[in-house]
């Protein structure tokens, strides 16, 4: 006891030593330079993991977006994260659609303890819209219901399939995705915003890395902080006429970099494309984009 307080200590658990000098990765960056750890398979133990987190009683909101044609992808993007995603936690799934009733008429089945919550929001003409438009929905939703109903968000696209385990080493105060076709790339092949005119802008000699859209998160209030801010940055750009390149991930990006802000950051095991087959660093494929015609899935 300190202070009069019952120590909460972890279950007793038994694991091989770490070994200072025999990291068990040695084949890709595993921490940034501002000493945020990178998330690859064979760097964490679940188990630990585990019994720290069901210790805080922590619940997690997995967002996404089904809008117009995008409604098509939902029912795989739930009935693979029921097998792969947090699995044994309570999840709320929380879908933000313009088409509630059909998203009902689904009939989506998930375990106890997970939920699905359907957010009616309108949809916008352009898909550009439609992507960008989610920062400024997701921050509304953060001061109206995420901030009393879970600890921890992680929003990311539809279009997606889960292959493999995603649990909560993923989490942290805000996290960010390395994006799968830059990673092993240099700056200057990084799609930043380059116009000094755009609030997204980075000069071709600053960047980290190049993070992707679909797949950021963190505690609330840091999502709120991002999501505000980027939703703001577009705001000012849209006055300005200006819009960046690559959109969100273009805002999400300047975000990053300027803040130093994931303080984690997710390898490309939690984000590959169905297209790229796998590589020899990949020991797990755990979240897949799914090929798709851009042209008529968004029109
Ligand atoms: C990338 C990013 C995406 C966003 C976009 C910006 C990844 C995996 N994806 O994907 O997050 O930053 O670039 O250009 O990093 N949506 C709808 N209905 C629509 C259009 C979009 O619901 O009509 C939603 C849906 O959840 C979709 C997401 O917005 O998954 C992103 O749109 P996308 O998949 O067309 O964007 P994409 O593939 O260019």
């Amino acid at each position: 006891r300190i202070n009069g307080q019952k120590e909460n200590r972890l279950q007793r658990m038994l694991y091989p030593k770490p070994e200072t000098l025999k990291p068990p990765r040695t084949d890709v960056l595993t921490v940034s330079p501002w000493l945020a750890p990178i998330v690859w398979e064979g760097s964490f133990n679940t188990e630990i993991l585990n019994n720290q987190f069901r210790q805080k009683g922590w619940r997690v909101g997995l967002t996404t977006f089904a809008i117009k044609k995008y409604i098509r992808f939902l029912k795989p993007f739930i009935e693979t994260a029921e097998k792969f995603f947090m699995v044994g936690l309570p999840v709320n799934y929380y879908v933000f659609t313009d088409q509630a009733s059909n998203v009902t008429d689904l009939n989506i089945i998930v375990g106890t303890g997970r939920q699905i919550i359907i957010l009616e929001v309108p949809s916008y003409e352009r898909w550009q819209d439609v992507t960008m438009r989610r920062m400024q929905m997701i921050s509304d939703v953060c001061q109206q219901r995420f901030a009393s109903e879970v600890d921890y968000l992680v929003c990311v696209d539809v279009d997606m399939r889960f292959q493999d385990h995603v649990g909560v080493e993923i989490l942290s105060d805000v996290f960010g995705t390395l994006h799968p076709a830059f990673f092993v790339k240099g700056r200057d092949k990084f799609t930043y915003e380059r116009r000094p005119e755009s609030q997204a802008y980075i000069p071709e000699d600053e960047g980290d890395f190049y993070y992707a859209g679909g797949y950021f998160g963190g505690k609330v209030e840091e999502v709120y902080k991002l999501t505000n801010h980027c939703h703001h940055a577009m705001l000012t750009d849209k006055a300005n006429n200006i819009e960046a390149i690559w959109h969100d991930e273009s805002y999400l990006n300047s975000y990053f970099l300027y803040n130093k802000k994931p303080t984690k950051i997710l390898s490309p095991e939690y984000l590959w494309n169905e297209m790229d087959g796998t590589a020899f660093y990949l020991r797990k494929i755990r979240f897949i984009a799914l090929q798709k015609n851009m042209a008529e899935v968004r029109t």
